[in-house]
């Protein structure tokens, strides 16, 4: 372990590190001393001097007096830095893959598969760095040509979850700095010694030029650096990736200051399978999208939805291959779940089971927290399956944690009804062979998520769509496809080349 964090460059050894980089790091930051835990173990990895106010002040400063050469510098050419980034991450895939899994819990498979998101959104942002494309449009008068341009917006400020402690910050801050952004990362307070590894190897790429000021991180709390973020005019734009909670936070602060909110929140997301549905894929999309990063994406199948004649039958399959999963160090090969985060996402998933049962609904397997043999004080839960019925109160609520919910339907308008009755819409998925009923799971009338999928699971999207969903899940759009204007600021312009001074709209004045 001690191997890994040294060639990262994190010597926690030797008692704290700096949880501050603004354009290099801070000796001393004025934060408290916080512990990194690792959740398979419930054991300090390292302890971080987390940054105080003073500290974000260092930040912004850097994050500006970086902007103005940064945005001068051609987009391809900031492309190139971002490509040596992504060739920086290839070098550490295996390492910074297993710090994911030891201060995070995933397993080693998605430990990397989340370095390799990070790889896979640098590639796509170096060709974007050649197409931050604007329009042209005909002028109504003659003579005059009329375009827009997209400029860099400024620095930005990126608040980040644990659950993809590394990818999601990498689908905004490589996308904002090929745009010509600077920017400011505040971890999660469960994941810092990631986030610092993280800017250690971007650091290679950008100190020697000057451009260490391009990616800040600060090791912080919420309260008093994370509202100073919210409330900073100097961010034009807040990427907020966590809890519905958290984002409505984001939301109504950043809005009142008429800020710029990019809100990627929680999912309830279902998946549906229908009588004619290859029931063989369905079982393993179910395991995958379920259990997978134990229950803690935010396109995690939290619900699926069964048509009744195959319900039966279904189920039993499913129960057997839980049976299957096996629980313990992620670290290990073999192992298909990890521990969950911290204590309260376990006291979360306890009072979920606790109240599943007490309306009645049927606990099929796991419901228990016995820990693997060894691991005793990590955060240990056993995948779980509930049976309840389609009017279960508890389907509306995300529980973060790897709790399934299996209900019956009558046919595939109950089922799209049943899947959009809840506050949240960010993933979905039909499991189906009718092309009939593909199409009308993707039609206007059907899944009202941001990413709706036919025979492929809800959670493992690709960086090359747009991610996110709408509802509680906050509107918001990061990684692939046109994602890159919500980081820059649009200007439409019109040139007279003529020596008239010819009106819009065809008014003459005077
Ligand atoms: C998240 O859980 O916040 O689609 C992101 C997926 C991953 C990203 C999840 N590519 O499951």
């Amino acid at each position: 372990m001690q191997d890994i964090l040294s060639r990262l460059g994190l010597d926690v050894s030797k008692g704290p590190v700096s949880g501050v980089y603004a354009g290099r790091w801070i000796a001393s930051p004025s934060g408290e001393v916080t512990d990194s835990v690792n959740p398979t173990t419930g054991k300090v990895l390292g302890r971080i001097t987390a940054g105080g106010r003073d500290d974000y002040e260092a930040c912004v400063t850097a994050a500006e007096e970086a902007f103005l050469r940064w945005r001068a510098l051609p987009a391809p050419k900031r492309g190139e830095y971002v490509r040596r980034c992504g060739d920086a991450l290839r070098a550490k895939k295996a390492d910074l893959g297993a710090l994911v899994t030891l201060e995070m819990g995933k397993i080693r498979a998605e430990g990397e598969g989340e370095v390799q998101e990070m790889i896979d959104i640098a590639d796509f942002a170096v060709g974007l760095s050649r197409q931050l494309y604007g329009k042209t449009m005909h002028s109504e008068r003659p003579g005059h040509r009329m375009y827009e341009q997209w400029h860099p917006l400024g620095p930005i400020g990126i608040i980040s979850a644990f659950n993809f402690p590394v990818a999601v910050w990498s689908w905004n801050a490589f996308i904002a700095a090929v745009c010509g952004d600077t920017m400011i990362w505040k971890p999660s307070h469960d994941t810092p010694l990631c986030a610092l590894a993280v800017q250690r190897i971007v650091n290679e790429v950008m100190e020697p030029d000057g451009f260490g000021g391009v990616f800040n991180t600060i090791v912080a709390p919420p309260d008093p650096v994370g509202e100073a973020m919210l409330a900073d005019k100097r961010l034009p734009l807040i990427s907020a990736t966590g809890s519905t909670r958290m984002g409505r936070r984001v939301g109504e602060v950043v809005g009142r200051r008429l800020g710029r909110a990019l809100l990627e929140l929680g999912g309830n997301n279902a998946l549906l399978v229908m009588d004619d549905a290859d029931l063989d894929l369905a079982l393993s999309a179910v395991l995958f999208g379920a259990v997978g990063t134990a229950g803690q994406r935010c396109t995690t199948t939290r619900r699926v939805l069964l048509h009744h004649s195959i319900a039966d039958a279904f189920t039993e399959r499913l129960v057997k291959a839980y049976a299957q999963v096996r629980v313990g160090d992620p670290l290990a090969a073999g192992t298909l779940m990890g521990p969950l985060i911290n204590p309260r996402a376990l006291a979360a998933m306890n009072d979920a089971v606790a109240a599943v049962k007490a309306h009645g609904g049927k606990i099929l397997c796991g419901g228990t927290t016995e820990a693997p043999a060894g691991l005793e004080g990590g955060f240990w839960v056993q995948p779980t399956i509930a049976q309840v019925p389609s009017d279960f109160p508890l389907l509306k609520e995300e529980t973060f944690a790897p709790l399934l919910y299996l209900v019956k339907v009558d046919d595939l308008d109950h089922a799209i009804a049943l899947q959009n009755d809840v506050p949240q819409g960010l993933s979905s998925a039909v499991f189906t062979t009718r092309l009939q009923s593909a199409e009308r799971f993707l039609s206007c009338a059907g899944s009202d998520c941001g990413i709706a999928n036919v025979n492929i699971g809800t959670s493992g999207a690709e960086i090359g769509g747009a991610f996110g969903g709408e509802k509680e899940t906050g509107g918001g759009r990061e990684a692939g496809s046109d994602s890159w204007k919500a980081y820059m600021r649009r200007q439409t312009c019109t040139i007279n080349f003529t020596n008239d001074l010819p009106l819009a709209q065809g008014i003459s004045f005077g």
